[in-house]
Formats: C-alpha cells, structure tokens, sequence
C-alpha cells in the first residue's frame, strides 16, 4: 500500500474512533461536571454544596491563570528591551490572599454545618406516603429516629457480588417476611432508612441520584436515608472494589406509589412463603424416601 494512502487510512480510522468517544462520553459521564438530577433532598443538598464549591473553586482558577497567562505575554523578555525589574515579595498581596483564603474556608464550612443536619437526619414521611407500622425499632447510632411513624426501614446487606435488601418488621401485614435481592423496591414520598452492612468483604452501598455514598463494612452498621417524590428507577453500582466481579455488583431502587408498594409487598411476601412451603416438603418427600 502506498505511504499516502495508509496514512489517510489511518487519520480516517483516529476520526473515526474520536467521533465515537464523543457520541458514547455523555452516557459514561452523566452530569460531566456536576452532579445528575437529584432524586432526593439529602442528595440535593449534597449537589448544592458541591455546586458552590466548584464555582468558587472555578473563579479562583480563572482568576490566577488569566493573571499567570496575561502577566507571560505582556511582560514578555523582548530583545532590546529594558531589564526585567527584580520585585522581592508583597505583603500587603500576600496578607490578602491568605485572608481571603481563610475568609472563604470559613464561609464554606459555615455553610455546610448548615446543611449538615438536613443531610444526615431522616425528615418525616409525607402524608400521601406509605405508612409503615407503629413502634419500628431503629438501631440507631448517628442518625435519629425521623419524626412520626410511617418510616420504612430496609436492612441492606452487601454480598459477593450482589445486595440483599431485607424488610424488617416495618410492614403493616403485607408479608411475614419479605426480601430482594438486586432490586429494592420503596413507595415514594417515605421516608426509606437504610442499615448497610457486609457479610463478606468490604462493598459500598452507591445510587448517585439518592445521596452519598456508604460503606458497606461486615460487623459495622452504617446508616443513611432517601426520600423520592418521583416514581421511577435509580441506578447504582457497589463503589468499593470487592473482588473479581465487583463491576457486576449492580443495584437499583424501583420508587412506585404507595399502593403499588403494597400489592408489590405482597405478592413478593407469598412467593417467598411459598417458595418455603415447597422447600420444606420437598425436605420430607427426600425424608420419606430415604
Ligand atoms: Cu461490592
């Protein structure tokens, strides 16, 4: 092949690869810069927080490399030109600059105490929530009890390579028991808890869209809580490398009205029983014919 054709080959071929980097980036980066749309008020919270940090952050960086690029350029060694004059500090620069450092670190944590609260502490549900049943015990450590009853309360449990997400007691008679794996299932405008632990190695219990993140750790209970208005579905993905197959460690939130919940609980509930009815006499059918 001649030289010229293979290299117009080749600048087709990177062209090609490049427009398909571009087409598939905004499916790999969500929101590039800031984080996706919140479906959450404690996740809200978090993305405003960082919003302002990054903007401050921004106007900083704008403002030293505009002053580092303009300053290279206009003062630029020209030859013939005079001698560069020889400049040794300048206080009152400096004094300002620390100052003004310190003045924004101090507005930064004010604000974010004064978030703080509404991020960690679980609001009540909303009237027009799912109604859980009286006297939920929570096993609370950091974060408090939320006001009123009707909060529902899941127990989430990291495993190689999948989350179990268990619905302890704080059912009003849908189901005896009831479970899920991979996907939990929550009626929107409830407040949902969360009790995160691992019965194996360390994973991280993440939907972007639902708050921060939490460490799913065996033997430790860690607790965090979302509330949805929108039905919908909420991807995440475990966030602590935990094995071989840790990027098949997939989970989702499925928010559904109340009442959807309900009937969900339930026939979850008795498909769960009955896949226990049949274990037990598949048990003493193999008794019986031993
Ligand atoms: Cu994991």
């Amino acid at each position: 092949m001649p030289p010229a054709l293979r290299s117009s080959r080749t600048t087709l071929a990177l062209t090609g690869a490049l427009l398909l980097l571009l087409v598939a980036a905004p499916a790999a980066f969500g929101g590039i810069f800031t984080f996706d749309e919140q479906g959450s008020q404690n996740g809200k919270d978090i993305s405003f927080l960082y919003n302002i940090t990054l903007i401050i952050g921004l106007v900083i960086f704008l403002v030293v490399e505009g002053a580092i690029i303009y300053c290279l350029v206009k003062y630029r060694a020209r030859r013939g030109g005079p001698d560069a004059e020889q400049i040794r500090g300048n206080t009152p620069l400096e004094i300002g600059w620390t100052v003004g450092a310190a003045v924004i670190l101090v507005g930064l944590t004010v604000l974010t105490f004064l978030y703080l609260g509404d991020i960690t502490d679980p609001p009540a549900s909303s009237a027009n929530g799912y109604q859980a049943a009286e006297g939920v015990q929570f096993a609370t450590r950091d974060q408090p009890k939320p006001p009123g009853n009707g909060a529902l309360e899941i127990d989430v449990n990291g495993q190689q390579y999948m989350w179990r997400f268990d619905y302890p007691g704080s059912l009003k008679g849908e189901a005896e028991r009831l479970y899920s794996f991979y996907e939990m299932v929550v009626p929107t405008n409830t407040t949902v808890t969360l009790n995160i632990t691992a019965s194996d190695v360390i994973h991280s219990w993440w939907i972007p869209t639902l708050g921060g993140k939490a460490d799913a750790t065996p033997g430790y209970t860690n607790e965090t809580w979302f509330k949805i208005e929108k039905p919908g579905i909420y991807k995440g993905q475990c966030a602590e490398l935990c094995g071989e197959n840790h990027a098949d460690m997939l989970a989702r939130v499925r928010a559904v009205p109340p009442d959807e919940f309900r009937a969900w609980a339930a026939k979850q509930g008795a498909d769960i029983k009955a896949a226990q009815v049949g274990l037990g006499l598949q048990r003493l059918q193999g008794v019986g014919s031993e």
